[in-house]
Parts: structure tokens; C-alpha cells; sequence
């Protein structure tokens, strides 16, 4: 493919149950979103002596230029995603030409949804497009170019999800194997999924994540075990009353909470479903301490209006929250929660409605007037 122009598109993702859990070897269950990043990348011609790359973006002002030998704090803001997965391909062996890259989005930012997984996604999609590494390597490319050049602690939830997330499909990751499956989520005129984003600021490289990351690392060495997925499902309750006590709760019961959601949606018990939901909400208030005020008002505001189930999604200390509900209750929800929200002096929120989308593609640009991408996934 060396000259042409290559597109590459990877959707963000929402996670329908397990949070923490994917740097904890355990076990979520997430979809793919319908709305995606999209990179168009243009190799320089060949024989032309410049390893540069130059990203742009639709959504930003600057043009960021990534150097060969770009390290991690070189580059800042959306441009370090790009210029992590340059260096993280690079740290990995793969050669990469040099040339423009342009990034277009439909994810939000900053709404737990990944939108930077989404980018790093579609980069190296689109500067892999030669070699065609397998997907849990590109998985592993993007959080190494995550936590290593942006500084952020993230596991490979996201990346699994956007990756292998299919139409129609949840999917249930064990982070111990890395073992992806698919699991059908057929919504209809009965069940529907929303995503209601509390457009309050959610940021990881905040020191939260880290410190909750570091105490599930502290409660495994507690119990004697390399990880939590090691510990049996009781294990906190021989830790002392405490915050270390209570992630290890929140991680431990959380996992069993993921096997349960996901024999519920293959039996299409949707009321099983939005217990578990519920009581996952519970845990990270409660336990984790991930929530906020607003969120847990969203959350407690969609299950007056009859929600089956919901809780908050992605990492926490805001983002958004997804809901089951039968035809009507998200009718409800659509119309009415957000002035409900408004009347308790929080931010209005943004309510939609989706269904699991395609994952990420990769193929050749498309012509001016072809408007067609040959994709493979
Ligand atoms: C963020 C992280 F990027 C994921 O790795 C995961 O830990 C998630 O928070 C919480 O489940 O999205």
C-alpha cells in the first residue's frame, strides 16, 4: 500500500459493566460506540528523504510534527496520542514512512467514551497498514503509547473494545487471556441502550486513576497474590476495614458482576442485566469512590424514570453514564432527564441513543468522487 493514501477508522467505546477491572486481569463487558475517529494517512512518495509526520485535525487549531526520534514529553495536548503510537511503533521495531496524517472525530471528548483510545486506534491501523500486525498487538501499541509518552495508567479495555467491537455485539474480555467474545446485543422496539454524557470533565492523567490503580496493587500484595483476578471471590474480607479493603471489594465483586451481566444479555434478560448494572453503579460509589454527585443524580434520576438498569461508564469522576430501558422509560428519560438534572444545579446532560457500532477498519482512502473505502477488518 506504500503511496496511497490509507483511512483508517476505530469507534470509542462504551462498557456496558466491569470498570478498574481490565488492569486488575478481570473481566468487562463492552461495546463498540457508533461514533468513531477517522485518520487519513499520506505517505510521502517514495524517495522523498522525510520521516516526519504531520498530523492535523478537524477539531484543532494546531499542526503537530512528529519527529523520527520523538520521546515521551516532546509532543503535548491530542497530538501526543499520534506522536505515542509513532514512538511506540518505532520503541517496537516497525518502520514507519513519514507523511501527513488528518484526524476527523465524532467521539466526544472527555465524556468517559475513549475518544483517545479511538485515536491511537486509527493511527496505528492507518501506519500499520503494510505490515498488518494482529489487533491485540495494535492493543498493546496504543496503551503502551498511552502510558508511556501521554503518562496515563490505563489497561486495554479500551482499546480491546474499539478493536474487536462488532454491530449488534457486547463483548466479554477476560484481561487474564486476553480471550475476546462476542456476545449478541440486539436492542429492539422493548430494550433500548442510552448514553447520557453529564459533560462534566473527566481527565486520567489526573492523579485519581493512579492512586486507585496503585491501591488494587497494594491489596493483591496484601493477599499474597500478583493480582486481584488471583484472590477468591471473598478474599477482601481478610483485609483491614479500610480504602485498600474496599477496592479489592469493589474489584473482586465486580468481576463476578461482568459473568453474571453477560449470561443475562445471552439469555436477553435484560432485568438481570440492569441488576447487575445497579449494583456495579453502587460499588463504584460506594466502594471505589469513583463517582460524583451529578452522576449519581443521572443515574439516580433514569432508574425514577424506570430504567432497567444504569450506571456510570469509563474511568470515572464524571463522563457518562448507560442506561437499559424498555421503548417508553427511554422515551421518559430522553424528554425529561436532563431538565431534572438542570433543576438540581448541575450541567444539562447530553442523552443518546445507540446501538452497538462497527469496529475499527482499515483500507484505502477513498477518491474525491469515489466516496467507497475497501475495508478490511
Ligand atoms: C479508562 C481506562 F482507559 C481503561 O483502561 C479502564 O481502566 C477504564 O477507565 C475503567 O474501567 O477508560
Amino acid at each position: 500500500m506504500t503511496g496511497t493514501a490509507i483511512r483508517a477508522y476505530a469507534p470509542g467505546r462504551v462498557n456496558l459493566i466491569g470498570e478498574h477491572t481490565d488492569y486488575n486481569l478481570g473481566f468487562a463487558l463492552p461495546i463498540a460506540l457508533p461514533m468513531g475517529t477517522t485518520v487519513d494517512y499520506r505517505p510521502a512518495d517514495p524517495g522523498v528523504d522525510d520521516d516526519r509526520l504531520v498530523a492535523t485535525s478537524t477539531a484543532e487549531p494546531d499542526t503537530c510534527v512528529i519527529d523520527r526520534d520523538t520521546r515521551p514529553g516532546d509532543v503535548g495536548g491530542w497530538g501526543a496520542y499520534v506522536a505515542g503510537c509513532a514512538w511506540a511503533l518505532r520503541e517496537a521495531g516497525h518502520r514507519i514512512r513519514g507523511g501527513t496524517l488528518h484526524v476527523d472525530s465524532t467521539v466526544p471528548v472527555g465524556a468517559g467514551l475513549s475518544s483517545s483510545a479511538a485515536l491511537e486506534c486509527a493511527v496505528l491501523l492507518a501506519l500499520t497498514a503494510d505490515a498488518r500486525p494482529d489487533r491485540h498487538e495494535i492493543a498493546r501499541l496504543a496503551r503502551r503509547a498511552e502510558n508511556d509518552y501521554v503518562g496515563a495508567p490505563t489497561g486495554l479495555l479500551d482499546q480491546l473494545s474499539s478493536l474487536y467491537g462488532d454491530v449488534d455485539t457486547a463483548l466479554l474480555i477476560d484481561f487474564r487471556s486476553l480471550a475476546v467474545a462476542p456476545i449478541p446485543c440486539e436492542l429492539d422496539h422493548q430494550v433500548r441502550l442510552l448514553v447520557i454524557d453529564s459533560r462534566s470533565a473527566h481527565q486520567h492523567v489526573a492523579g485519581e486513576y493512579a492512586e486507585r490503580k496503585a491501591s488494587c496493587e497494594r491489596a493483591a500484595a496484601e493477599l499474597g497474590v500478583d493480582s486481584l483476578r488471583e484472590a477468591s471471590s471473598d478474599a477482601w474480607e481478610s483485609l483491614p476495614q479500610g480504602p485498600i479493603r474496599s477496592r479489592a471489594r469493589h474489584i473482586l465483586t465486580e468481576n463476578a458482576r461482568v459473568l453474571d451481566a453477560a449470561g443475562a444479555l445471552r439469555d436477553r434478560d435484560f432485568t438481570a442485566l440492569g441488576v447487575a448494572m445497579d449494583a456495579s453503579h453502587r460499588s463504584m460509589r460506594d466502594d471505589f469512590e469513583i463517582s460524583t454527585p451529578q452522576i449519581d443524580r443521572i443515574v439516580d434520576a433514569a432508574k425514577d424514570l424506570g430504567a432497567l438498569g444504569a450506571r456510570m461508564t469509563g474511568g470515572g469522576f464524571g463522563g457518562s453514564v448507560v442506561v437499559f430501558a424498555d421503548a417508553a422509560s427511554a422515551s421518559a428519560i430522553t424528554d425529561r432527564l436532563p431538565d431534572t438534572i438542570v433543576d438540581a444545579g448541575f450541567t444539562r446532560p447530553q442523552v443518546r441513543e445507540i446501538r452497538p457500532g462497527r469496529g475499527a477498519t482499515v483500507g484505502s482512502a477513498p477518491t474525491v468522487d469515489s466516496g467507497d473505502v475497501e475495508q478490511h477488518n
